[in-house]
């Protein structure tokens, strides 16, 4: 059994909805449970400005799933939520990135575990931050409070209960 992170954004359709929804169906995923969910956060868009704010969280998750069984089910996930995929880095209903798989190194084409963004994104190490021990590490990139240390918010804030 492995524990992971997985990062949830989306900026279209409803995005706390988006994300409750997403939330939901990986903790209904088989040999998979719920260990943590962060506080939700709005953030401009990194990528192209023409689009809307995301919403953005981070589930701790422990599962049997092997880490390419388990980005077929989050991929599964996001086109059951009407994810299309167009320009790089533009607007979508629900993204699904797993940030970490147990202390694992993947470097494929199409699997990089942790997620090639994870050391610079306010959006992902804040949200992170919620879920994970004190003194966490991220495999290969150093101490989460490190890289914190280094990572402004760039208009990253925390979404409370009614906004
Ligand atoms: N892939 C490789 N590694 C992974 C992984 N660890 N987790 C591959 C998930 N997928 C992984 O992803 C493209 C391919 O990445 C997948 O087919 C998978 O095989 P995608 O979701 O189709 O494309 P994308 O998301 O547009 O591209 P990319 O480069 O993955 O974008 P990111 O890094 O996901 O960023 N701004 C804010 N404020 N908040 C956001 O959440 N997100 C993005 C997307 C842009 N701007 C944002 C946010
Ligand atoms: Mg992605």
């Amino acid at each position: 059994m492995v524990t992971a992170m997985i990062g949830l954004g989306s900026n279209l359709a409803d995005p706390k909805l988006q994300i409750q929804n997403a939330r939901e169906a990986i903790a209904r995923l088989p040999v998979t449970e719920e260990r943590g969910f962060s506080s939700l956060y709005a953030s401009p868009p990194m990528g192209p400005q023409d689009q809307p704010d995301y919403v953005n969280a981070v589930m701790a998750i422990t599962t049997e799933l092997s880490a390419r069984q388990l980005l077929q089910a989050l991929q599964g996930i996001e086109n059951q939520q009407g994810r299309l995929r167009e320009r790089r880095w533009g607007e979508r209903t629900l993204d699904l990135d797993i940030l970490v798989y147990g202390d694992v190194l993947i470097d494929e084409p199409d699997l990089v575990v942790p997620h090639y963004g994870i050391a610079d994104r306010s959006f992902v190490l804040y949200p992170l931050q919620d879920v994970v021990e004190q003194g966490f590490e991220i495999p290969g990139k150093g101490a989460l409070t490190e890289l914190l240390k280094d990572c402004p918010k760039n208009g990253l804030y925390e979404l409370t209960a009614n906004g």
